[in-house]
């Protein structure tokens, strides 16, 4: 039973995982990293599941990584860490996570909110890389995947000053698709996530895959994926449904095969 993570559904397709660590802005310690690496491999596993939604608290999204589990982590504590290996098991989940992202995203924080696919923030969300102000610097993703979201100049910015930005100015450059008054981030999260969630599963994680390949390959090596998996998906039972549906003027069906 995890201890620091909520687990709600799936409901509609969608499962909802609510980080819980209120007493510290949901600080991401081994324990509370292990819990959603796990709840990602139920996720995985469960054919029911075909969207995952990842929130925090109205206050706090995650403060980032636990300040006080790092301080007692020397060097080869930190070669060692057991966290590396759930990070991997987070990024390479094969869903789609939507973030639904209220007040401090944080370090690792704004970190684990950068492995979703899709980032919905609330008024009041602050996004920042503040480790430099502790002497290190990001280790979960952040220098990499900020640099891709944001450009040169406002990931240098973020990570060489530890400033935070809004929600604002986070739309703005395009680090998250959607601003939400902050009671209702939650919801439309989950909205999103149950639209995916009726899509023809298999197209849904081909398309997450590819569109990933963006970041991770040169153009031909991409544009090369995405022929191979459009042609993939040619012999699913799905794409007839799909495109007999819309012949038949009716909502297709879809099966996951
Ligand atoms: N770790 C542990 N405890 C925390 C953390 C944290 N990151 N953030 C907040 N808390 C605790 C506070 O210590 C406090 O506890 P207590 O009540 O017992 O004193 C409680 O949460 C509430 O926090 P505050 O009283 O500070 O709340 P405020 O509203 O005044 O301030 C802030 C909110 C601005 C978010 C403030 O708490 C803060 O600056 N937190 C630290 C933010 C930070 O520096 N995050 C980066 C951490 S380093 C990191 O993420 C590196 C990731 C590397 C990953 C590598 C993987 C292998």
């Amino acid at each position: 039973m995890p201890q620091n993570l909520l687990i709600k559904g799936p409901e509609k397709g969608v499962r909802l995982l609510t980080l819980h660590r209120p007493e510290a802005l949901n600080a991401l310690n081994t324990a509370l990293l292990g819990e959603i690496a796990a709840a990602l491999d139920e996720a995985e596993a469960d054919p029911e599941t075909r969207a995952v939604v990842i929130t925090g608290s109205e206050k706090a999204f995650a403060a980032g990584a636990d300040i006080n589990e790092m301080a007692a982590r020397d060097l080869v504590g930190i070669l060692e860490d057991p966290r590396q290996a759930h990070w991997q098991r987070i990024a390479r989940f094969p869903k789609p996570i939507i973030a639904a992202i209220n007040g401090f995203a944080l370090g690792g924080g704004c970190e684990l909110a950068m492995h979703a696919d899709i980032l919905i923030a609330g008024e009041n969300a602050r996004f920042g890389q503040p480790e430099i102000n502790l002497g290190i610097m990001p280790g979960a993703g952040g220098t990499q995947r900020l640099r891709r979201a944001l450009g040169p100049s406002l990931t240098m910015q973020l990570v060489l000053t530890g400033e935070q930005i809004s929600a604002e100015r986070a739309l703005q450059a395009g680090l998250i698709s959607e601003i939400c008054p902050t009671e209702l981030t939650v919801e439309r999260a989950i909205r999103i996530a149950e639209i995916i969630a009726e899509k023809a599963p298999l197209a849904v994680r081909l398309t997450k895959e590819a569109v990933h390949k963006a970041a991770d390959t040169d153009l031909a090596t991409g544009l090369r994926f995405e022929r191979h998996a459009f042609t993939l998906l040619a012999g699913t039972a799905d794409r007839a449904e799909g495109l007999k549906a819309f012949q038949e003027k009716r909502k297709p069906q879809f099966k996951g095969c």
